[in-house]
């Protein structure tokens, strides 16, 4: 596999697993929040993806094992008008993505990167994979996911950069100024 490149907005310090909490909210029938322990009860998945960054950059065929998205959606159960999902690391950043893209079967919450628990600078100790879109939307250091009827942007996004950002429609950055 290619070496995997770093990029963070910050220096993040590392949690307790026995401290870590992921808040489910927003939209929702049923807002969550999981420790640690309820997280690692769930159905467990694996996928292996290429990770596409907006600067060019791809890591060839990366092993993620997590839980998936859908299941998520399955205890928290969003209201149907639910179009956007707005995610937030420990680190403060956020990154905003449409809610067909966060269900797809490929997105997952990854505690585990090619065979080992997902190392410190990758996001530990989740973060949100969505191969289907550019490495800017899966979102490390995952503590919060909002489920959401309209859009709110993200760090990446409030600064340009596109609200789906699909690579294989190289969506890098918005059409019009805004
Ligand atoms: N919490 C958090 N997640 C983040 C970022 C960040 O700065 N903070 N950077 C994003 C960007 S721009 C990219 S390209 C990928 C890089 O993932 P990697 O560091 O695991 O290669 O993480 C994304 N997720
Ligand atoms: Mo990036």
């Amino acid at each position: 596999m290619d070496r995997p490149v770093v990029y963070d907005i910050a220096v993040v310090p590392p949690v307790d697993q026995s401290a870590f909490r992921l808040r489910l909210h927003g939209a929702l029938e049923h807002p969550v929040t999981l420790s640690w322990a309820e997280f690692a009860a769930m159905p467990r998945t694996q996928i292996v993806r290429d990770f596409h960054c907006v600067t060019t950059w791809s890591v060839r065929a990366v092993a993620w094992e997590g839980v998936a998205a859908s299941e998520f959606v399955r205890l928290a159960r969003p209201d149907p008008d639910v179009r956007w999902v707005l995610a937030r690391g420990r680190d403060g950043y956020t990154t905003n993505l449409p809610y067909e893209a966060f269900i797809r079967p490929d997105s997952l919450l990854a505690d585990r990167m090619n065979g080992e628990p997902l190392p410190r600078q990758h996001g530990f100790p989740l973060r949100l994979v969505v191969p289907s879109l550019y490495a800017w939307k899966s979102a490390k250091y995952l503590e919060e996911v909002e489920f959401r009827r309209d859009l709110a942007r993200g760090f990446w996004e409030e600064r340009g950069y596109h609200d789906r950002g699909d690579p294989w429609l190289e969506e890098r950055f918005h059409e019009t100024p805004r």
